[in-house]
């Protein structure tokens, strides 16, 4: 493991010292679905994992920015930096300024996070949708129709540990820009727990993501850490290219994904700095929720309100029972949907049994669907969309 920044700024009290290495001892043979993974009380967080996908949007302006530029080169370099730009928020506001990550709740099927981010790039709206429970898989749109960009995606992991926790994500994102004809295919960062044996614990990202467009670009992002002799943790060097010529670097970027980082033209020693992102100067925009009592039964925060509460009040009896509670009531919904021959529909989403889209740009990046792993690929039904849309109005 190599060293923290932040360790010792957070720890495990004189009182969960036992608890926190039985939980290192429990998790040295762990493999497979996170979902069951057992953590102790004091670190587990109240917010459930389908609210991670709107960690994709919390700089609006930024999202939509690549809308405004009507090259295709610049625009691919623009998506690139929302990509760089979303990274603090998926893997580190959770725990700024001390390792503090906590283990999400597990969504249940059919568990939905809607909300919409209100700013100076307008509206921008979010739907998370847990797609699988078995396989664990979330499902997001994140729409902002105004200046006509859209993401979609789905996400599941699978976690091995050796010396520490690692998780591999599976599944995709893509970006589309209908107007200029612009889709992008995204991967997904695989990433490591930092900083666990001293109770401190954080993300920090490792090995290459990708993006490529059928405007003709691909990115490579490759990520480092601090090690035990050199250099800074949340590191990582980015270089642009037109597809299939990797050593035509058009842009490289580099820095901090959790700090600052600079876009350079050309090669990072002979090039020059055409801009500079800092994470510190582009606070994210706030999400806004219906009030839990206006939510739908299925909405995260109404249906873990309870728990949530459990949690917050440090009570394990109510935060335990409450939890009981609602994988109860999943396992009797299963049981009678298999007695009557029906299956879960979801609300927002479908399951296809291909994309176009992965199977024209997946070989670029040398991706493929794993469905056994995210329980199918799953795309937005702006048909489902519509129709409940529709109803609300009559
Ligand atoms: C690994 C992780 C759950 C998965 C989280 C994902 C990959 C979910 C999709 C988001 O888009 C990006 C993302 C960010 C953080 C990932 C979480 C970090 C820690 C959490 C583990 C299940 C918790 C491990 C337990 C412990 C002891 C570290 O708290």
């Amino acid at each position: 493991m190599s060293s923290n920044e932040g360790e010792g700024a957070a720890g495990v009290s004189e009182q969960n010292k036992g608890t926190w290495s039985a939980f290192l001892k429990s998790i040295a043979s762990f493999s497979g679905d996170l979902s069951s993974l057992t953590a102790p009380p004091f670190i587990l967080s109240s917010k459930s994992l389908v609210e991670f996908s709107s960690y994709w949007a919390e700089h609006p302006s930024v999202f939509v920015a690549p809308a405004h530029e009507k090259d295709p080169q610049k625009r691919a370099l623009l998506v690139l930096k929302w990509f760089l730009s979303t990274l603090k928020q998926q893997y580190a506001s959770r725990s700024e300024k001390f390792g503090n990550e906590k283990k999400p709740l597990n969504p249940f099927l059919g568990e939905l996070f809607l909300g919409k981010w209100v700013d100076e790039a307008g509206t921008t709206e979010l739907i998370s949708e847990q797609v699988s429970h078995h396989p664990p898989a979330t499902a997001y749109r994140i729409s902002n129709k105004q200046h006509g960009v859209y993401l979609q995606g789905y996400n599941a992991q699978k976690a091995s540990f050796s010396r520490t926790i690692h998780v591999k994500q599976i599944g995709h994102a893509v970006l589309t820009i209908p107007a200029y004809n612009d889709t992008y295919l995204i991967s997904l960062p695989n990433l490591h727990i930092e900083g666990l044996i001293f109770g401190a614990p954080f993300v920090e990202l490792n090995d290459s993501t990708y993006i490529t467009s059928t405007s003709g670009f691909t990115a490579k992002i490759d990520f480092s850490g601090k090690g035990w002799l050199s250099g800074k943790k949340n590191s990582f060097t980015a270089t642009m290219y037109p597809t299939g010529k990797e050593k035509d670097i058009l842009y490289t970027v580099n820095g901090q994904w959790t700090k600052s980082f600079d876009i350079i033209e050309g090669h990072s020693k002979s090039g020059t700095v055409i801009d500079t992102y800092d994470a510190d100067a582009h606070p994210p925009t706030p999400l806004t929720v219906a009030p839990i009592e206006e939510q739908d039964p299925l909405e995260s925060r109404r249906a873990w309100a309870k728990v949530a509460a459990g949690i917050a009040e440090g009570n394990m009896e109510v935060t335990g029972a409450e939890k009981t509670k609602i994988e109860v009531a999943q396992r009797e919904l299963r049981q009678r949907e298999k007695e009557e021959g029906r299956t879960w529909v979801r609300r927002y989403f479908s399951q296809v049994d291909s994309d176009p889209i992965l199977d024209h740009l997946g070989p670029i990046i040398g991706m493929s669907p794993e469905t056994d792993k995210t329980g199918g690929i799953w795309r937005f039904d702006e048909g489902k969309y519509q129709a409940l849309a529709a109803n609300k109005q009559s």
